[in-house]
């Protein structure tokens, strides 16, 4: 893919202006001047390290037993686990996972001995589906309602069964009176967001002078160093990828044929037996090395009771907690159709209202109970969707209205079905929801919300549904439409029960192929909402993994992997992210940070901020995740200096403010870009809004009214850079 036009256009007009800077005043007294000032700087500097006092940080595997950062909230630090890692000479996790997927499984290494590998493929596994065993959710379904079990299709039995309890008590108990839901338009503020890309500039003055800015200057250099850069223009937004690194694009897909079998790959999947099996280093071996992985019987391995997450005790726990509701379209089942034009699309429409736990509670269960009531005549059950009355439209804000949905429905009978889907239910509250938080710490160490190896536990603050659980409650059909995570973090996701999920991923080295295919379908493949056609992926020879999650499962989506997933029964899913402290999951992050910039969408991980904690909190052995650290620190660190410079240049003051304690990295309140250690507040409807310096000079290019604020200072932020250093380890590397 060629790199952003209006990206590259900017490029070049600045590497003009700097070269005709150059040319005009050439080797002028100014630039003398510096030199001598530099010189003067380096040789009263003090020699690197040795000299230099230094923090004395722990490892890796010694920040398995400490507390993980000062910065930690205090459940964090409750909550994060002690755990001996093992280590071992060459990690055999620390490359990318392969590019596309294996044609057999034998190919990836053995796992534990205990640890049965379920080749299943896809086709199987689908056939077993009906016969899913709710054994697993036994525990909560107290007795079974025979009536309705009987009125049920044979093939819903068993993955149904302890549902029906549950709802039937939901529906026939507290909740019997018809509550509504309140829908609300939906914004489109987020998805229209077509202000112009903030990625107008990437290291621009580094580009001429690349060879000044290295990772093994030490800090003093490096401010002499910025002294040289011009301060006639901003410094804005800078990159925090390699000095002259072109901007991110797209990439290709990988160029090799793909066989039909190829393109159905079976999903790399173990069964665990045991705790044992769940603990092993192995499990999270075989996770790191795949795009995708599937978990089978992690729920029972670990004994996890999956009932703390039931409809029914969360309705007893928090009836009122709010539920973001996805209105759908009900489809079959691996297909998206746009009824009107009688054609398959990718766009997936869904309008997004908010409801709470116990009114959903009570949508979830009628529309079962409904669906018991299966054969009934066809117009008797196009009337409406499974448990229509329970979650009536009357005060609905959708922006179609009651009527229209039911002229539509008479319109087109099956296929204008509507569901809707609970979603993104924060479970974040350590108080309300206590039980299920804890019942989490039994996962081993690479799965868990918390632990010193997860990136996101060092980013020292809450990232809602990042590093705090977010559940997911559905009926048959409730999609969540294709990505990748937030600045491509991993995921981890445990389906409820009782019903199963069906799954769609993509491995990471084609998401470009997938992006291309959302633009040709005039969707944007950041900030729109898109279900991918099967069919348009083989053609353009990307594979797709596709299998059911069952309950008890747990789903492992490595860095950068596309996915996209339905319910197939009534379940509940709960899900967070994690990030292994590798170099493929940082510099897939910070990949994403710079794409972000260009796509002008906010990342949701401030990779900055995070980079500077780690480096306060660990010491790295992996050279190449030091080198990308490192690469960041110096790239944010000479555009603080910089930024400065150019300030004082100004005649702004800067006031020092310094960070609370746990508070929340800063966004720009204009472009959502990361503002790391100069704020420039300006006071807006009598609130204090922070800005970028380039959405800054937009509002006062003189910077008059405007207050500029440090957060750290420079001294803190020199010894953070200086004394990060690369941990040798005799020869052991960690095992991540
Ligand atoms: O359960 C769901 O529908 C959400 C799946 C997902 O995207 C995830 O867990 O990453
Ligand atoms: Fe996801
Ligand atoms: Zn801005």
């Amino acid at each position: 893919m060629q790199p952003n036009k209006s990206f590259q256009s900017s490029l070049i007009r600045k590497k003009q202006a700097i070269r005709m800077k150059k040319d005009t005043i050439g080797l002028s007294k100014g630039l003398s001047q510096r030199i001598t000032f530099l010189e003067g700087q380096l040789s009263q500097a003090p020699l690197p390290s040795i000299t230099s006092k230094r923090r004395q940080l722990c490892s890796i595997e010694e920040a398995w037993n400490l507390p993980i950062s000062l910065e930690m909230n205090s459940r964090q630090q409750q909550t994060a686990q002690m755990l001996p890692r093992q280590v071992t000479k060459q990690s055999p996790v620390q490359g990318p996972p392969p590019p596309y997927p294996h044609s057999q499984l034998s190919q990836s290494p053995i796992p534990a001995k205990r640890i049965k590998e379920d080749g299943t493929g896809h086709q199987e596994v689908t056939q077993n589906n009906s016969q899913t065993s709710a054994q697993n959710l036994i525990n909560i379904s107290e007795s079974l309602n025979q009536r309705n079990f009987n009125a049920m299709p044979e093939s819903n039995k068993n993955s149904e069964q302890s549902v029906v309890d549950t709802f039937d008590e939901i529906s026939n108990d507290i909740y019997k009176q018809n509550e509504t839901i309140k829908l609300e338009r939906l914004s489109h503020d987020a998805l229209s967001n077509n202000e112009d890309s903030r990625y107008d500039y990437i290291g621009a003055d580094s580009a001429d002078l690349s060879t000044t800015f290295k990772i093994q200057m030490d800090s003093k250099q490096l401010m002499a160093a910025v002294k040289l850069l011009p301060i006639d223009e901003p410094p804005v937004h800078c990159t925090v990828l390699q000095v002259n690194a072109p901007p991110p694009s797209p990439p290709d897909c990988p160029p090799q044929k793909l066989t039909q079998d190829q393109l159905l790959p079976p999903t790399p999947s173990v069964h665990l037996e045991n705790k044992k099996n769940a603990f092993s280093p192995q499990l999270q071996e075989f996770c790191l090395k795949h795009p995708i992985a599937v978990v089978r019987g992690l729920a029972g391995a670990l004994k996890l009771d999956l009932g703390l997450f039931s409809t029914k005790t969360l309705v007893e726990a928090n009836p009122d907690h709010s539920v973001e509701v996805r209105t759908q379209v009900h489809q079959s089942p691996d297909e998206n159709w746009d009824t009107s034009q009688g054609k398959r699309v990718w766009a997936c429409i869904s309008h997004r209202s908010h409801t709470t736990i116990a009114k959903y509670a009570q949508y979830q269960a009628s529309s079962f109970q409904d669906s018991l009531k299966l054969i009934l005549p066809q117009d008797e059950s196009d009337k409406g969707f499974p448990g229509s009355q329970a979650m009536s439209d009357s005060d609905s804000k959708d922006s179609v209205s009651n009527s229209n949905i039911v002229l539509k429905r008479k319109k087109h009978k099956i296929n204008s079905k509507m569901l809707r889907f609970g979603t993104n239910v924060d479970l974040s509250d350590e108080k309300k929801w206590k039980p299920q938080l804890t019942e989490l710490q039994k996962l081993p160490a690479f799965a868990r919300v918390i632990s010193a190896a997860n990136m996101l536990s060092h980013v020292g603050h809450v990232i809602l549904g990042m590093n705090t659980v977010q559940l997911y409650m559905k009926v048959p059909g409730s999609r969540t439409p294709g990505h990748q995570e937030n600045n491509n973090f991993c995921s981890i996701n445990i389906n409820i029960g009782p019903g199963d999920c069906e799954w769609f991923a993509v491995p990471d080295a084609y998401w470009g192929g997938v992006h291309n295919l959302c633009e040709k379908n005039n969707i944007s493949y950041l900030h729109g909402s898109w279900w991918p056609v099967l069919e348009d992926l083989y053609k353009e020879n990307i594979p797709v993994y596709r299998f059911i999650q069952k309950p008890g499962d747990l789903v492992w989506v490595n860095a950068g992997c596309v996915h996209w997933v339905q319910s197939i029964g009534w379940c509940n899913n709960i899900a967070w992210n994690v990030g292994p402290l590798t170099a493929r999951q940082y510099s897939l992050a910070i990949e994403r940070y710079e794409w972000n910039k260009v796509q002008a969408f906010k990342s949701i991980v401030p990779m900055v901020h995070l980079s500077w904690n780690l480096a306060r909190n660990i010491k790295v052995s992996d050279t190449k995740l030091f080198e990308l650290i490192k690469m960041c620190l110096l790239q944010t660190l000479k555009n603080v200096l910089h930024i400065q410079e150019y300030v004082k240049s100004k005649g702004v003051e800067i006031r020092f403010n310094g960070r609370g304690k746990n508070e929340a990295s800063h966004y720009c309140g204009q472009c959502e870009v990361e503002v790391f250690n100069v704020l420039f507040i300006k006071e807006q409807e009598k609130r204090h809004v922070v800005h970028c310096l380039s959405c800054a000079l937009k509002l006062s290019p003189s910077l008059q009214g405007i207050v500029c604020l440090e957060e750290y200072r420079l001294s803190e932020l020199q010894r953070v850079y200086d004394s990060f250093t690369l941990h040798r380890t005799q020869g052991l590397a960690y095992t991540q």
